[in-house]
């Protein structure tokens, strides 16, 4: 069986709050694939990134999108495999939409905004053991400080931080419009993709702009509710 290295659920949230695990978890879900989840730490991780897998052959492979690819090569395909070349290069657009930009907005929204910073700090470090809770979270923010100005986000101020945010939710509402999923009528990976991040978005007790933007986009509040109802019918029927 496959194993799924990811951080454990937040407690209390009742998902992942990563939305690159929750991009592979609910793909694995979607294509009824059979794994394990293993909760664990980068530092465990063969790049220092969560999530990774471990293959029943024991190969360990890296990064979201090439554990998609590979478990698309070797197990037929199963939700891609339908694409016109067109569909796949504006996946492959939305796709990027979501992890290198509207990223960046969750994760100022969750580590630098004040108000999302006092939710969850207590929530993603309360298994901590109490000595490191004191010290382990601002070493995490003081170095994620430097990626994200390295990354260009934290430049700009909070209105334009959240704007350019909005914009991303904009441009995904009006892509995917009255239509079921983002690139065809059956779901694919790149709707694991967009669920990962706007389920992540609407789900999480992190109040601010963003989400309240994402509440008002009907056509993805929809999306979110229509993939919840798949998954809990996938699950249903692998039990
Ligand atoms: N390109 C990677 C990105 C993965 C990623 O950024 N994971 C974050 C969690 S959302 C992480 O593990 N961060 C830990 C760290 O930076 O130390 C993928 O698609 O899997």
């Amino acid at each position: 069986m496959i194993t799924l290295g990811q951080f454990a659920d937040v407690p209390g949230w009742g998902f992942n709050a990563s939305p690159f695990c929750s991009k592979v978890e609910t793909y694995l879900r979607l294509a009824g694939l059979p794994f394990r989840i293993e909760p664990t730490l980068p530092m465990a991780a063969p790049k220092g990134k969560l999530p990774f897998i471990i293959d029943e052959d024991g190969t360990r492979i890296p990064d979201s999108g090439q554990i998609i690819a590979h478990l698309e090569a070797t197990r037929g395909a199963r939700l891609d495999g339908h694409l016109t070349p067109e569909q796949r290069a504006l996946g492959h657009l939305i796709r990027r939409t979501c992890e290198e930009s509207l990223y960046f907005v969750l994760l100022y929204s969750r580590w630098f905004d004040p108000a999302g910073w006092r939710t969850t700090r207590p929530a993603y470090f309360a298994g901590m053991p109490a000595a490191l809770r004191g010290v382990v979270p601002e070493l995490i923010r003081r170095r994620l400080r430097r990626d994200v100005l390295g990354q260009g986000i934290l430049r700009h101020s909070p209105e334009e931080i959240y704007a350019l945010g909005c914009a991303d939710l904009d441009a995904l509402a009006v892509t995917l419009g009255g239509r079921p999923f983002f690139l065809t009528d059956r779901p694919g990976s790149v709707d694991a993709v967009v669920h990962a991040f706007v389920a992540n978005i609407l789900k999480a007790p992190v109040d601010n702009r963003l989400k309240a933007h994402a509440q008002g986009l009907e056509p993805l509040v929809g999306f979110v509710a229509r993939l919840d109802g798949l998954l809990s019918e996938s699950d249903a029927g692998h039990p």
